[in-house]
Formats: C-alpha cells, structure tokens, sequence
C-alpha cells in the first residue's frame, strides 16, 4: 500500500500538487463557514457551555458533536401565501346580513339599557319628590304645631297677667252668701216679718261680722217699718246700696284705691300679716305691677324665720326682674329691712317692699318683732314706712277681721290686701273689714298668678258680688 502511495505522490506534478492545495483550502472554508451557520441557529441560551466542549466541537474531538447542519432543525420556511380566493356574492350578503343583525341587536340592548335607566331615574325622582313632599307635610305640620304651642303659651301669659276677672274671683261668693241673699228676693213675695228674719240667717251666717251684719239687718228693717220697703227688689237695691257705702268707708269714693307711690324715695312698704296669708306671693305681684307702671323696685327679705320665704322671695324677684336684699336664716328682720332701705337709697330706687314673717322663732312676740322692725325702718328713711300693708287670707273669714284689729292696734295699717278670694264663699269678710276697721282695702287677691291681684273698687266689687 506505502509503495503504492509512494508511487502516486511521486507521479504528482507541481500542478496536481497545487490544485491538491487548493481544494483542501476550498474544504477548510467550508467547514468554517458551516461552524458560523451553526452558531447563528443556535438555540435560546441554555446553560453555559463547557469551554472544553466548545474546543472540542471546534477541534472535532473524540466525542465532536455531528456537523452543525444535523443538529439544528431546519430552518422553516415562510409559509407560503396562498391568494385567498375572491369572496362569494352569498357569503358578503350573509355578512352584511350577520353585521346588522348585531348592529340591532346592540341598538335594542342599548334601548333597553337606557329605558331601564329612565324608568330608574323616574323611580328616584318620584321617590325623592314623595320623600320632599313628606317633608314639607312634617314641616308645615311641625310650624303649625309650634304655632299653636306659641299661640297657647301667649293666652296662658296674657291670660296670667290679665289673672281672673273680679267676678271669677267672687264665683264662690256668689255661689254662697250671694245666692243665698239673692234667692230672699225671688217670687214677687213682699217683705214681711219673715223674709227679715231669713234675712238676718243669711247675714249672720255670712262671714261678715256680727257688727256690720247688725248695722244691715237694723237698715232694712227701718226701711222697711216705714213702708219705704214692701216691694224685694228694693230692698234687695238698698242693702246693695248700703253695702257700697260701707266698702267705700263711708263716704269715701267708690272708686278703686290702690297703693299710691308718693314724693319720697325710697317710698317703703311694710308688708304684714299672720303666717301664710300670703304677703310673699302679695309682694311678688306688687312689684310685677309696679315694674310694669316703669318704677323701680327693690324687695326686703325681712322674713328670716325660714329659709324657703326668703327662696320664694327671690323666685318672685327674679320673676320681675328686681333686686332682694337677703339675710342670713335667723337673722334679725329689722336689720335687714334697715339694709333694704338703705340700698335702696343708694340706687335711688322707687319702692322698697319689705317682707316680714307672720311667725317668729324667737320668744318674742310677733307683734313686739314687728313693731321694732317698723322702728327701724323709720331710722333707715325719713317717714318710712310709708305704707304698712296688711295681708288677710279671706278664708279665715271672720277671724281675718280679729286680726285685722289686732295688726292695726299694733302697727296702724294704711292698707289692706285680702287675698284668696277666689278659693272661699266667704268673700263677704271684706265688708265686715271696710265697715269695721276703715281702712282701705288697696287689693283682692283671686289667685296664684300675677296677674291674680286686682285693685279694689267697692262699686266693681258690688256688682261683681250682686249681677
Ligand atoms: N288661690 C290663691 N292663693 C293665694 C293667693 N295669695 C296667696 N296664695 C297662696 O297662699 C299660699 C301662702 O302664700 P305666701 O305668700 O307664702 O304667704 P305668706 O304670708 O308669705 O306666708 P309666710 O311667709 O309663711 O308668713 C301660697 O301657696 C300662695 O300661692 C290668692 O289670692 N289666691
Ligand atoms: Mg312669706
């Protein structure tokens, strides 16, 4: 075999020898250019590759790896286009057809949706149009409720600071001694020895006092010896016109005469009377009366027996609006009504009402207290008081002209208040006061309210008592 190769290499000529030359040249390129193909294709980076391997694969090592072309996949060729064919006339009718079907369909859902969002709207709308008119129902009833609740809480002012009318006031009166009296005169009978001494029950049973009871029995009966009476009805005039004259003192006008304010200032007020005849709530509805005339007014706290008449005395004062001067429980009464009088000086206010209490707790007697007390204000302000207004309860009935004449002996009472007419049928004790003690009476008081406290006119009085 050697010899034989020997032989051929030895018949090559230099031209064999280059054209031998040039296609190893030519297989060398090849290969080199079949190596960058390879690597161009090479698939999405793996893990790296063993340089050892690369070397191998370049220097086609034992294990060297089949030529790159075998084990790439061949590259795919682009897919070939295929003209598609011309569509159908058919198939564009049936697409046209398919298109406006869902062009409809999409018109009716979008219909559909805004119908249903209208009728949603409408919904609300209504709903909040009931709702606001719900409202403006609750509202209109609520103005008209609070309306109402004004109107009622002005009548229930008004009708408090007008109070009960005098006649009101007297229905118990009326009621008793009035229409027991009135009921002598009915039926036409004339007046004879019988209808004066049922005359005389009535008086005597009337609460207006044995004295003044007399002093109308012994009129009618004068009147009536001397034949000037026969006919009821004038005799029932002439003890109406007898009674007149009595609650007008004798004389006096009937005209009403309430608590007069003078030059002085303060003008001071004493108020007296038994225990709960109602001089608090009397001096409460003076200075409520007094403001309202624009003066000025300041309030004594001179009831120190307890602590809760000098609390009501200041309820009052903060009710009008006015200024108290207050002592300490158990303190001395006339030293704080001397410490009114002085503040009120010093304000240079118009009136000074001074409470006093209607018991005491010391030993000494009230009226030896109230004495010292009107002493001492008189050392407070020249002429003080200069009032000194005694408060009745009209229900103690002929009792309240006993202590009538006891508070006058004592302190000489300018003025009387009867109060509560409006809770006794005895109302006819004020006649039994005037005829008695002639003093004028300055106030009646028909009840609890403010307004509750009326002047005293003998003429409205009578009438109120006899219509
Ligand atoms: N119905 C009615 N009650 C009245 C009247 N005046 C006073 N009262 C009531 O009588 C009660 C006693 O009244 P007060 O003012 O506290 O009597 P007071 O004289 O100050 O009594 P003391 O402080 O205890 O001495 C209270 O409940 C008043 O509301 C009136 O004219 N009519
Ligand atoms: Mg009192």
């Amino acid at each position: 075999m050697l010899p034989r190769l020997e032989t051929f290499l030895q018949s090559l000529t230099p031209n064999d020898w280059i054209a031998i030359a040039i296609v190893v040249l030519l297989a060398l390129l090849v290969l080199v250019a079949a190596i960058r193909i390879a690597r161009r294709r090479r698939p999405p980076p793996g893990p790296p590759v063993p340089s050892a391997e690369i070397e191998r694969e370049l220097t086609g090592g034992p294990e060297a790896l089949p030529p790159p072309s075998a084990r790439l996949p061949p590259p795919v060729p682009p897919p070939e286009r295929v003209p598609a064919p011309p569509p159908r006339p058919e198939d564009l009718r049936a697409a046209r057809e398919a298109e406006e079907a869902r062009r409809k369909e999409e018109y009716r859902r979008k219909k559909e949706a805004d119908r249903l969002e209208r009728e949603r709207r409408q919904r609300e709308r209504e709903e909040d149009e009931a709702r606001a008119r719900e409202e403006a129902v609750r509202a209109t009833r609520e103005a008209e409720e609070a309306r109402r609740r004004d109107e009622e809480e002005r009548r229930r002012r008004a009708e408090a600071e007008a109070g009960k009318t005098l006649a009101a006031g007297l229905e118990k009166t009326r009621g008793g001694f009035m229409a027991r009296l009135n009921a002598l005169f009915t039926g036409g009978k004339l007046v004879d020895d019988g209808v004066l001494a049922d005359l005389e029950e009535v008086l005597f049973t009337a609460d207006i006092g044995v004295r003044t009871a007399t002093r109308l029995l012994e009129s009618a009966r004068e009147r009536v010896r001397k034949k000037e009476l026969a006919d009821p009805e004038r005799l029932k005039a002439a003890l109406r016109e007898e009674i007149a004259r009595i609650l007008a003192l004798d004389g006096a006008p009937a005209e009403a005469r309430p608590l007069e304010i003078g030059a002085a200032r303060p003008w001071v007020v004493m108020v007296v009377g038994v225990n709960g005849s109602g001089k608090t709530t009397t001096i409460g509805k003076l200075a409520a009366k007094l403001q309202k005339q624009g003066r000025t007014v300041l309030l004594g706290a001179g009831d120190t027996f307890r602590a809760a008449a000098g609390e009501q005395l200041e309820i009052w004062a903060e009710r009008v609006g006015a200024p108290v001067v207050r002592g300490k429980e158990g303190s001395d009464p006339a030293s704080v009504c001397f410490e009114a009088v002085q503040r009120g000086a010093q304000d240079g206010v118009d009136v000074v009402l001074c409470d006093t209490a209607g018991r005491l707790h010391t030993k000494a007697p009230l009226m030896e207290e109230l004495k010292k007390v009107k002493r001492v204000i008189a050392k407070a302000a020249e002429g003080a008081p200069h009032e000194v207004l005694l408060v009745l309860d009209s229900t103690n009935g002929q009792n309240a002209i006993a202590q009538a004449r006891q508070f006058h002996e004592a302190l000489g009472a300018t003025g009387i208040v009867l109060t509560k007419l409006d809770g006794t049928a005895k109302g006819g004790v004020v006649i039994g006061i005037c005829d008695e003690l002639k003093i004028p009476v300055r106030y009646v008081g028909v009840g609890e309210t403010v307004g509750d406290l009326k002047p005293f006119a003998p003429a409205e009085f009578v009438q109120a008592l006899f219509d």
